[in-house]
């Protein structure tokens, strides 16, 4: 398997955490969604990373890829860690992620609207409404995440919402902390608790109480 992504992509981190976690390796190959000349292009149309290359497939987006690679994990272990439920409680978690994703889909467009608009034409209307999705997301998930207590094993959503918090902060175009003291001490926690998190940090990102 190859995973075509790029360093700071959060989507991408998401796959990297998610395999580290299950104990899978997984190839990693840079791909610039920039660069017209690129072959992800011609593996994911879209023109967009991470895309996960399995054989003759190309597998995307984030949560595809992560479903298949829970998929790969419970037939050989006949357990999940990446959705530990079934029923209700998987449809919960699924949401849940769906949640964080759409955050970050909504952070992307900020980032876009800095990067492919020229300065004079940037409608910060349409920022602000992006942000708020964020904020509303925030607000939601600080009533549901009190603590952090799944040790060197997060689920999903948890990955997720790690790799979340460290691109707003990479980005800094999304202050989460008025929204969500409490994530401070549950991204302590996590960092502490999961070896890969340190080594799959977006390159050059200010320190923080949980980051080096
Ligand atoms: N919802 C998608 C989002 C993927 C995404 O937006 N990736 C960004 C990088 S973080 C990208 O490749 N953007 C290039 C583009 O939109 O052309 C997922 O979950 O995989």
């Amino acid at each position: 398997m190859i995973l075509r992504t790029a360093q700071p992509s959060p989507f991408g981190r998401m796959v990297r955490l998610a395999a580290a976690v299950q104990g899978m390796q997984i190839k990693v190959q840079t791909a610039d969604p920039n660069d017209p000349n690129d072959d992800l292009r011609q593996q994911n149309p879209l023109g967009k990373v991470p895309a996960l290359l399995v054989g003759d497939d190309v597998l995307y987006d984030s949560r595809v890829i992560l479903d298949y690679l829970d998929d790969c994990y419970r037939s050989e272990h006949g357990k999940s860690v990446l959705f530990p439920a079934a029923g209700i409680g998987l449809a919960r978690l699924k949401t849940q992620l769906a949640r964080i994703v759409g955050m970050l889909d909504a952070g992307i467009l900020i980032v876009y609207e800095g990067r492919f608009r020229p300065e004079n034409m940037r409608v910060e209307s349409f920022v602000e409404y992006q942000r708020d999705k964020v904020h509303r997301g925030f607000a939601q998930i600080k009533a549901e995440n009190a603590s952090y207590t799944n040790g060197a094993t997060p689920n999903a959503v948890e990955i997720a919402l790690a790799s979340a918090i460290d691109h707003y902060d990479f980005r800094k175009n999304i202050d989460w902390r008025p929204h969500a003291p409490n994530l401070e001490a549950w991204m302590v926690d996590f960092a502490k608790a999961v070896p890969s998190y340190a080594e799959t940090l977006p390159e050059g990102i200010e320190s923080a109480p949980w980051r080096p």
